[in-house]
């Protein structure tokens, strides 16, 4: 008897997914390493539809009194489901009610009682009333919304046609409501669609009203299929509520589900997840048990549904997508007989909430608590058709291959990002490396890369990259792949630039100016090069800042490498010639390798040289300049150790230079001059410019050793002209590492 409905889930069991959801899904499961990034792009959400029957038994009227807190009870053992179709555990985002008496009446009871139950205002509800033409009571009672105004905005609540009764086939007036999630708010971005129906009772050959039931349904269907074709094209839409059908063979749901709208509009067709392939042969009823969803005291029908436009459904590249396995009746499961009651011994369907907690302080609702509210006695005669979809935030970049930003057909939906605190994501849609050319100013709060492949944002003809996130800073996050920006960025935020894994990347190139800061975090790689003069501080928290020019680093900016508990890493590159900074921290365990470079620290007031030589002795480390602070792997890695890293106190500069040992004035060559500012052996409290060449802050022999090495090796050549080529630099490297390594004991 339930083989028809296990074969269909089998059927979408079988779907092959993109990877989104099923990050979205693992991290759901397990919390995986991917969560912190994936958190910032997507977010999961319960869609719920729940016929409440509370205009027959309104919780002041005749009977039963008091159904409110029952179905409410029932709504908070949605929120304890840990679905077992899809392991997520999730409150009810979107509740699409039918059968309230009133907003006044049902709704805003409703949002009391679960807010009471949680806790906190996290509830809302929307003030559209909806009207009716069939009363408040006896099944002709509005529809209406609760929401989740944590995670979902509520942008409008539409009504969608007016009741007439016969004259149109709407009863109870459709409402059209736009959502988008919280974090959009403020922007375009993430727009979807939820419509909440109710459409007339009754078998569908029979009459009633002056014509079949079958054919008033038919009727508000068109209705509503007309008004989603003049929404945007490939509007992220679903279709929900009591539709009252009596299978698939019913014209009202192929009306629903046929491809081009009543007025021939090829969008909008919805796609039920239990009869994707659009078997119109199917009775709802004893072969399918286990989506029957009202119970009238025993199961027997499949009145509620939730239909989605195939984006959603098919998990295209969009804002609203369909999590596989996770629609389903709450409170059957199959597990009951056709025609009996769902509160019996044999009934697993809520076995998902047992050691569940909603949120943390709730005590968990039992399985018989649940079952009881739903009783038909106490609550309602329907059951709640829940389903689980996860909602990308933000505007997303759709196409397979690059193109220009300002087209709209390459975003999902056509919503370009475009204003400040909004989210531009670049994802998996694309099939090879991809350029997209910023066209134009652009302005967003946040761009997420998540695409082995690799994006490039290119100026093209002038275009530049505004981050202004408002009163929070801005974000680039590299969540997957080798990212680049070769689009100027100007930081009206301030912005953070996580890359979370060690080995992804994030080449930056295209200048940044503004009155912002740069912040890194993640493990991952940030490479800074072209001429940056943003006005900001540059922290460097965690990971690795690659210096790639000599103007990456703003003369004005303050830099800080890692911090007290995690090291980070800013490398120069080979040969970038001098970098200025503000100021200079180094914390905990972090480095700065300034390879065969320079760094000059300008300072007003006291002089930050002992700091400075701090950083520098550290680095030494006994002559391998592998250490923490200031180090220099080129150093480490030429033999005999015969360069290093010197520096002098100008009184307003910090100079830091790659030279020859015995340098002392830093002009990169070995001469009778540098012999002549040497102090005399003995002398304490020595610098570099004084002659202390081994770090250890005393003028000795040592010291007139090591200058006639560097003079005799140095050969009167400036350090300049023999810098090797990058390339032979990298091998030097890899060189130097393994010496270093073996010279450790
Ligand atoms: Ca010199
Ligand atoms: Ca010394």
């Amino acid at each position: 008897m339930r083989a028809g409905a296990a074969g269909i889930r089998k059927m979408r069991h079988s779907k092959i997914h993109k990877c989104r959801a099923r990050l979205l899904l693992s991290m759901a499961i397990s919390g995986s390493i991917c969560a912190a990034a994936s958190a910032q792009t997507a977010q999961s959400i319960r869609i719920v539809t729940y016929n409440t029957q509370d205009d027959v038994s309104p919780p002041t009227g005749p009977t039963p009194a008091g159904g409110i807190p029952n179905l409410a009870t029932v709504i908070e053992g949605i929120g304890q489901q840990k679905y077992v179709g899809d392991g997520m555990l999730q409150l009810p985002d979107i509740l699409a009610l039918q059968e309230t008496t009133s907003n006044s009446t049902t709704v805003i009871p409703l949002v009391n009682d679960l807010n009471s139950y949680y806790g906190s205002s996290i509830f809302n509800y929307s003030t559209y009333q909806a009207t009716t033409s069939d009363g408040t009571g006896s099944g002709g009672g509005p529809n209406a919304l609760i929401y989740n105004q944590n995670t979902i905005n509520l942008v409008a609540s539409v009504g969608v046609g007016t009741p007439e009764s016969g004259t149109n086939g709407e009863f109870r007036q459709v409402v059209r409501y736009e959502f988008q999630p919280i974090a959009d708010k403020g922007t375009t971005a993430g727009i979807f669609y939820v419509y909440d129906g109710h459409p007339k009772s009754g078998s569908a050959g029979t009459s009633d009203d002056g014509s079949t039931d079958g054919a008033l349904r038919n009727g508000e269907a068109q209705i509503v299929r007309n008004d989603e074709a003049t929404l945007p094209a490939n509007a992220a839409v679903m279709y929900v509520g009591d539709f009252n059908e009596d299978g698939s063979t019913e014209t009202a749901y192929q009306t629903m589900t046929t491809a081009k709208s009543p007025s021939g509009v090829s969008q909008g067709a919805g796609v039920d997840p239990m009869n994707p392939t659009n078997n119109y042969n199917l009775k709802w009823g004893s072969s399918n048990v286990s989506l029957l969803t009202e119970t009238d005291a025993k199961l027997e029908y499949r009145d509620d549904l939730q239909l989605l436009t195939s984006n959603v459904y098919n998990d295209s590249i969009g804002n609203l997508d369909y999590v596989a396995n996770s629609y389903h009746p709450f409170g059957n499961n199959g597990t009951t007989a056709y025609e009996t009651s769902i509160n019996s011994s044999t009934n697993t369907a809520l076995n998902d909430i047992v050691g569940n907690v909603a949120r943390p302080g709730i005590t968990p609702l039992t399985t018989a608590q649940v079952f009881a509210a739903e009783n038909k006695s106490v609550g309602s005669d329907h059951l709640p058709v829940v389903a689980d979809y996860s909602l990308l935030l933000g505007a997303t970049w759709s196409a397979s291959s690059g193109g220009n930003w300002s087209t709209a057909t390459n975003w999902a939906v056509s919503s370009i990002a475009q204003q400040s605190g909004e989210i531009a994501n670049f994802v998996n849609s694309i099939s090879a490396p991809a350029t997209i050319i910023v066209d134009a100013g652009w302005t967003m709060g946040t761009i997420n890369f998540n695409s082995t492949n690799g994006y490039t944002l290119a100026p093209g003809t002038g275009g530049i990259l505004t981050l202004n996130n408002g009163a929070n800073a801005a974000a680039i996050n590299v969540a997957a792949g080798n990212q680049a920006i070769s689009a100027p960025i100007l930081l009206v935020s301030s912005v953070t630039v996580t890359v979370s894994s060690a080995g992804n990347t994030l080449a930056i190139s295209g200048g940044i100016s503004g009155a912002g800061g740069l912040t890194l975090a993640g493990s991952g790689t940030v490479s800074l090069s072209g001429l940056n003069f943003y006005l900001g501080a540059t922290s460097v928290n965690s990971g690795q800042l690659n210096v790639g020019s000599s103007g990456a680093l703003p003369a004005t900016t303050a830099l800080t490498v890692g911090t007290a508990s995690v090291a980070a890493t800013v490398l120069f590159a080979s040969k970038v010639g001098q970098a200025t900074v503000s100021s200079l921290a180094i914390l905990g365990n972090s480095t700065l390798d300034l390879t065969n470079n320079s760094l000059a620290i300008n300072y007003t007031g006291a002089s930050p040289a002992a700091t400075i030589r701090g950083y520098l002795v550290a680095g030494y480390n006994g002559d391998q300049w592998n250490g923490t602070g200031i180090i220099s792997s080129t150093a480490a890695a030429t033999s005999n150790h015969i360069t290093a890293l010197g520096y002098t106190d100008s009184g307003s500069q910090i100079l830091i230079k790659y030279t020859w040992i015995g340098d002392t004035d830093l002009d990169g060559v070995v001469t009778a001059d540098d012999l002549a500012n040497m102090a005399p052996v003995g002398t304490t409290n020595a610098t570099w410019a004084m002659g202390d060449f081994n770090y250890d802050g005393v003028v000795n022999q040592d010291d007139y050793s090591l200058f006639a090495l560097g003079a005799a090796e140095s050969n009167s050549q400036n350090i300049s002209t023999t810098l090797p080529e990058p390339a032979a630099v990298a091998m030097l490297g890899v060189a130097g590492m393994g010496m270093l390594s073996r010279k450790r004991r």
